[in-house]
């Protein structure tokens, strides 16, 4: 049944009226709706802004592009004038910035501003990955969260979010308004398309073995290289996974767990999914750093348990 409210179908039910019906604060409320208002001004960066280097690198030492940075603030700006927000960690800054002090009413964010960066001057799809915990405190576990959300944009803008009740996709109209588009979206146990990140050369036997597992099954392999849009297609398909596994030389994989990992397990866990870095459920790990990496198994919790399964030799 599509979704009513008063007569309303979907596509007619905006972002902002579908959060007041999830029963959270008013706060909160406000903050998914600055974040999304932000994405059309970074949407419009990426379609015609500079894709030239900024001449800086962020906190994990990589070169940031010009849109990394312009992303990066005006995301910012939007959060510290939000007036709902305490802490805020990017991965484009160094270290987090303190919007206001005290805690109360309050939330801290996590971001990426435009993951995949480096795939725009090739016209691939990129996207921002917003992570919100109550209070001050950024370094908890991401089993914490209060909310977590992505902007996609790819030859449509979607905007996925979830406040713990479902998972829910709003694509942007010709008014830029978001407007509903999938509700409650659920994934299957199992699934055929896998996500393979890294060099197959130098991954483990176990996961060596699991990707060939997966093949034999008839499982295909689709990968762009950009984590929000490989992550939407196994969400939104709702079969199979994406990994990015610990390589031989990076045992800790590649992306990062505050402003990567963390906002896409939550999302996944509450489509009904499971999202593990192949020994501990991602949610669970304690975060010790900003830059912190961890490897991730994230879909199907059946391919997800199978994947545990190859990589500690079962
Ligand atoms: P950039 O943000 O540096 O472009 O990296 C994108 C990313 O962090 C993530 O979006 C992809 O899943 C992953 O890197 C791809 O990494 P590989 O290029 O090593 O497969």
């Amino acid at each position: 049944m599509p979704y009513s409210e008063a007569g309303k179908t979907k596509f007619q039910i905006d972002l902002r009226r579908h959060l007041r019906n999830q029963n959270i604060e008013d706060n909160l409320v406000h903050l998914i709706c600055e974040i999304a208002e932000a994405s059309k001004y970074v949407i419009n960066a990426v379609r015609t802004g500079d894709l030239g280097v900024a001449g800086t690198s962020n906190l994990y030492g990589e070169e940031q592009l010009a849109l990394d940075v312009l992303s990066d603030r005006i995301i910012r700006k939007r959060l510290i004038h939000s007036g709902v927000v305490c802490n805020i960690a990017s991965e484009e800054m160094d270290e987090i910035f303190q919007a206001q002090a005290n805690a109360a009413g309050l939330y801290s964010v996590a971001y990426d501003p435009l993951d995949g960066s480096s795939l725009v001057d090739v016209n691939l799809a990129v996207g921002t990955i917003v992570s919100i915990y109550v209070g001050c405190d950024l370094l908890q576990e991401g089993r914490n969260q209060v909310a977590a959300m992505y902007i996609l944009y790819g030859p449509r803008v979607s905007l996925v979010y979830s406040v713990g009740n479902g998972v829910h996709e709003f694509t942007m109209n010709h008014l830029m308004e978001f407007t509903l588009t999938r509700e409650n979206v659920q994934m299957k146990p199992a699934g055929d398309i896998y996500s393979p990140g890294g060099l197959r050369n130098k991954y483990s036997e176990g996961v060596e073995k699991y990707v060939r597992y997966l093949e034999a099954k008839g499982s295909k392999l689709r990968y762009s290289g950009g984590f929000v849009p490989d992550i939407n297609q196994v969400l939104m398909k709702g079969k199979g996974l994406f990994m990015y596994p610990a390589l031989n030389g990076s045992p800790n994989g590649k992306l990062r767990l505050l402003f990567e990992l963390n906002p896409m397990a939550y999302l996944v866990e509450n489509a009904g999914g499971s999202a593990t870095n192949g020994k501990q459920r991602i949610l669970d790990l304690k975060p010790e750093s900003l830059d912190q990496r961890a490897p991730i198994f994230i879909g199907c919790a059946e391919d997800v348990a199978k994947a545990m399964e190859y990589v500690n030799g079962g």
